[in-house]
């Protein structure tokens, strides 16, 4: 399979740990986004909504990093979760995911480690701080006794959730606060297939490789 992705993109590290994990033969096409290559019209032709990830396995051609954590679930029967009931709920974590965890993290990261101080909007920051600092109680919360989101095993909804906490840059995550969160964490990386998203895909933000992970 190829997937179209670069390595700051965490809902491209979704995908591609997924295809690690489920042992899925792929290779990286990379995307460069910081060179706006998600807005050219051979991408937009692939893409019409502009982002990356976008998964192709053949003639399927999938973006939306839940659709596409779903579509490999359902291929491998693998991360799917158990039962109907369990796949519903796996659904439910992905679509919270989307809207309200990923879904503030990645603008957040956006905003305050790529995009230049005086282009961010005023109250960006505190607002999506603030959005995101709700979403880790729920999250850790939600894990405080449990191994994984649903069920008694990994899921894709494990998979997609933790996209972006492994970043160097500032995220709005603070693992130390959380401890449901960082020891979930824990066990996703010791899970066959997990590396570090800028050992699976390489950074491309100018000047990045001359700083630490
Ligand atoms: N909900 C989408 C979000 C995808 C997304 O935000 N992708 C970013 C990179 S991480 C992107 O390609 N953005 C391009 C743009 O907004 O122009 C998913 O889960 O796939």
């Amino acid at each position: 399979m190829e997937l179209y992705g670069f390595g700051e993109s965490g809902n491209a590290f979704k995908v591609a740990f997924a295809l690690q994990a489920m042992d899925i033969d792929w290779r990286l096409r990379k995307v460069a986004f910081f060179a706006g290559e998600t807005r050219s019209a051979a991408f937009r032709n692939l893409n019409p909504m502009g982002e990356v990830p976008v998964l192709v396995d053949g003639d399927t051609v999938l973006s939306q990093s839940g659709v596409i954590l779903d579509y490999l679930a359902s291929k491998t029967g693998r991360f799917a979760g158990r039962s109907a009931t369990e796949r519903r709920e796996v659904l439910r974590w992905l679509f919270w995911d989307n809207h309200k965890f990923t879904g503030q993290i990645g603008p957040l990261r956006f905003l305050t480690a790529f995009l230049p101080e005086e282009k961010r909007p005023a109250g960006a920051v505190p607002f999506l701080e603030g959005r995101v600092k709700a979403a880790c109680k729920v999250l850790d919360t939600h894990l405080a006794g449990r191994e994984w989101l649903v069920g008694s095993a990994p899921t894709v909804a494990d998979l997609s959730l933790c996209g972006y906490l492994w970043y160097p840059e500032p995220h709005g995550v603070e693992r130390a606060l959380w401890p449901g969160i960082d020891a979930w964490l824990d066990r996703l990386a010791a899970l066959p297939g997990w590396q570090h998203p800028y050992d699976v895909m390489p950074r491309s933000f100018p000047g990045a490789d001359a700083r630490d992970k």
